[in-house]
């Protein structure tokens, strides 16, 4: 994501550089006179991250269940954005900040791997992501995506609408949110390493838009499980809302009454707020949203209101006027 770092300490407010400069210079210092002296390190944390890969890739007992069946109530308005490009072409920051993420994205163990549901719930729960899915079951939808970058794709993902998962968390009346958490592992997850980002990663959604059809956690893409840099193995879809708002590696779902601050939220909230929905009317504080660009096409096309799923969500902001429901 393009924020602005908040390193107050080190440098003077009007030199703060936003994320894709900070990256592209660190890049070039590690490909000059760093790059001898960081070799060893490199050479280390490589064995280290292939013995967790090991331990990452035990069988899937669910690989059967795809491709499931498709859903063709969302309909696509552009094709699906070719697979390699789309699983080259990732936010993660658990890994590093840049799009280039898929490699070390590779490092983390998603089995076994667990959940939790708890908060203002009948009974908290914790259970398996595996037998979560097994108990759900499965579906295909194809969703547009729209990143607060300005760039969009389109992904046919497998897994399940959330409203499924929370009739089997059984809230209580008085949750008004569900707050979702990615995991914590700073020894896989080197930008969690990085103590400027408020981590974990937080999002969060109403009850109402957590319990609206479109609102769906994806296990799987393609056709098959999804891919590690996509949030295996459970990621939020939310396609009317910018992409920051689709959680990924998803371990823990709590019912809470009060709303929760996501972690782009904390760090940056004049640009990144609650709602997040799309909205090609209403700029970023730095640029505008009117456009996005196809990743894979080099084309670009105007934006739309709720990314096009208005006719399935405008009525979720209805006597909501005063929230600021855009950015
Ligand atoms: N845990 C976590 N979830 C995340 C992010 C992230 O950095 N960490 N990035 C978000 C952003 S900004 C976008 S655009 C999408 C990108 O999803 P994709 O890489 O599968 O296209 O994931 C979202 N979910
Ligand atoms: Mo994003």
């Amino acid at each position: 994501m393009n924020i602005i770092r908040r390193r107050g300490w080190e440098i003077p407010e009007s030199e703060i550089t936003p994320e894709h400069l900070v990256f592209s210079r660190r890049k070039l210092l590690i490909g000059g006179a760093g790059a001898l002296a960081l070799a060893p390190v490199l050479g280390a944390g490589l064995a280290q991250a292939q013995r967790t890969t090991d331990a990452a890739n035990l069988p899937d007992p669910n690989a059967g269940l795809y491709p499931a069946k498709h859903n063709d109530k969302y309909a696509l308005d552009r094709p699906i954005t070719a697979e390699k490009v789309n699983a080259n072409y990732n936010n993660f920051y658990e890994f590093n900040s840049s799009k280039d993420v898929a490699e070390q994205a590779q490092a983390l163990p998603v089995r076994p791997w667990t959940v939790k549901i708890d908060g203002l719930v009948e009974k908290p729960i914790e259970l398996d992501a595996d037998d979560l899915i097994k108990k759900i079951g499965l579906e295909e939808r194809a969703y547009r995506h729209r990143c607060v970058e300005a760039w969009g794709m389109a992904i046919a993902w497998t897994g399940f609408p959330l409203a499924k998962l929370v009739s089997l968390a059984n809230p209580q009346g008085s949750a008004k949110y569900i707050k979702m958490e990615t995991f914590l592992n700073p020894k896989v997850a080197p930008g969690q390493r990085q103590p400027w980002y408020p981590w974990p990663y937080v999002e969060g959604l109403t009850m109402a838009e957590a319990t609206n059809d479109l609102a769906f956690i994806a296990t799987g893409a393609y056709g098959h499980p999804m891919a590690k840099q996509h949030g295996a193995p459970l990621r939020l879809a939310v396609p009317w809302k910018y992409g920051f708002k689709s959680i990924k590696s998803i371990v823990r779902f709590s019912f809470v009454e009060e709303r929760p601050k996501g972690m782009w939220e904390k760090l940056q909230a004049s640009e990144y707020g609650f709602w997040a929905n799309v909205n090609p009317k209403v700029p970023h504080p730095r640029w505008s949203q009117a456009t996005e660009e196809v990743i894979g096409t080099g084309e670009r096309r105007p934006t739309l209101l709720f990314n096009g799923y208005g006719e399935f969500v405008a009525d979720l902001y209805k006597g909501l006027d005063g929230e600021r429901l855009w950015a």
